[in-house]
């Protein structure tokens, strides 16, 4: 195959003095924090949607990205060049993991029956290229929104019909991720949710999404799908309001049905903010839960209201992303996944490469930042200090639930009012979280 990627070679780390826009200033992949290697800590995917994929296109304008690779067709020959396009970029960057929708790396036909074999056929590539290369697959997913059978939802689709071929096209996206040794499997409502209460049974809805979701992991056991299940919260867009909305109420909708111990989140911090949270808040609570599983990496714009999938830059975000990975034991099957595109008006290949190396070294940076604010324990021992009323007496009691109404009213009406509670510092904290970026 002719090199698409003409005058770049291997990305490499050449450390913070560098002034190489085409080097990594801290991501040094072998180098170890906390006893392991960084690649290990960060495991590093690329999204083939919007790397590979997407053109620039927006509401207002059509593409402008420079592909001189893509012969714009949509027959299998020009879906496989991508994919070794896709993977010679991989390869130079040093990204161990890719993503795929089932309809990025291949056409959709004209019936479910071509897509699949159009489907195998690429799966065929990709699987050469993995090969070749030892990139990994992080997770497989559906695309399950952008089809115009799917503008009613799919799995909350009010049409029976549609939801059968979201369930069919969903067994076949499972097939081919374990197939190419995926190591989990991603559901993001695209649709599920609605535009209009008016013409909308919510329960009903709801109760087709939880379906779905038992018949997908009866699958998954069936087919012996040994990856990991992720559920992707967004509160919105494209539909008014999604179901999965965020961590919080993905868990309340897994508990409903029987399949908290199934799934983890897939986080993105784009669409933490939407639900108007912060990307930390989403994984502290996941955390909290139990069910942090992988993350979509990338950012919003504090100006424009819409999930923007604009790259990881904020080197605060990523600290306090890392700080939060770290204390509950970072990734197991997950790992940070650049759901991200180039701007519109970042036209040339070599942008791509720009974007995702600004990506990982400013995760890079906030793993060792966050890695410092652990080894020094500040933060840590202020929370411990906080609390210290649970852990001994009547808070312990508390804590461990042997205690209850009586006995707290007992307790406080004989020892009066509770003292006040010492200084939160939320400024010092502030101030010292600053030293560390
Ligand atoms: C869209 C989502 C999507 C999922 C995969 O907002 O982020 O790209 O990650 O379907
Ligand atoms: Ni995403
Ligand atoms: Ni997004």
């Amino acid at each position: 195959m002719r090199e698409a990627f003409k005058g770049i070679g291997k990305i490499k780390f050449e450390g913070a003095k560098s002034s190489n826009p085409l080097a990594f200033k801290h991501y040094n992949p072998d180098e170890l924090v906390e006893g392991k290697a960084m690649r290990d800590h960060l495991r590093f995917s690329v999204a083939y949607w919007h790397a590979f994929c997407g053109g620039g296109s927006d509401q207002f304008g059509s593409a402008t990205r420079q592909k001189p690779w893509d012969d714009g067709s949509n027959s299998i020959e020009n879906a496989q060049n991508r994919v070794r396009v896709a993977f010679e970029f991989m390869e130079k960057l040093g990204a161990e993991f890719y993503c795929f929708h089932d309809r990025d790396v291949a056409p959709e036909g004209d019936t479910l029956a071509e897509s699949n074999k159009n489907l195998d056929a690429v799966v065929k590539t990709l699987k050469e290229e993995q090969k070749r290369t030892g990139i990994k697959l992080l997770w497989g997913t559906a695309n399950l929104f952008s089809h115009p059978r799917y503008a009613n939802g799919a799995a909350t689709s009010p049409n029976a019909d549609v939801f059968a071929y979201a369930a069919a096209q969903v067994a076949k996206a499972m097939e081919v991720t374990k197939e190419l040794g995926g190591q989990g499997y991603t559901f993001w409502g695209g649709r599920e949710g609605y535009k209009s209460l008016l013409n909308t049974d919510m329960k009903r809805e709801l109760a087709h999404l939880g379906a779905f979701l038992n018949m997908a992991v009866e699958y998954k056991k069936e087919i012996k799908f040994k990856g990991q299940f992720y559920i992707e919260p967004k509160p919105k867009e494209p539909t008014k309001h999604q179901y999965d909305f965020d961590t919080g109420t993905v868990y309340g909708f897994l508990k409903a049905n029987g399949l908290e111990n199934d799934f983890k989140v897939n986080l993105e911090a784009n669409h933490a903010t939407l639900a108007g949270h912060t990307f930390q808040h989403e994984l502290e609570l996941a955390a909290a839960l139990g069910i942090l599983g992988s993350v979509d990496a990338n950012r919003g714009d504090l100006l424009l209201g819409w999930d923007t999938d604009q790259f990881p830059t904020d080197l605060y975000d990523c600290t306090m992303a890392m700080y939060t990975l770290l204390n509950a034991g970072g990734f197991k099957t997950g790992g940070l996944n650049f759901d991200a595109k180039v701007a519109r008006e970042s036209i040339e290949p070599v942008d791509l490469f720009h974007a995702h190396i600004g990506g990982m070294d400013a995760f890079a940076r906030g793993l060792k930042a966050a890695a410092k604010m652990r080894k020094d324990g500040c933060f840590a021992k202020f929370v411990k200090d906080r609390y210290a009323s649970f852990d001994a007496g009547l808070g312990k009691k508390i804590d461990k639930g042997n205690t209850n109404f009586g006995e707290l009213q007992t307790y406080i009406l004989a020892k009066g009012n509770p003292a006040a509670s010492p200084s939160a510092r939320v400024e010092m904290l502030e101030n010292i979280l600053n030293e560390y970026i």
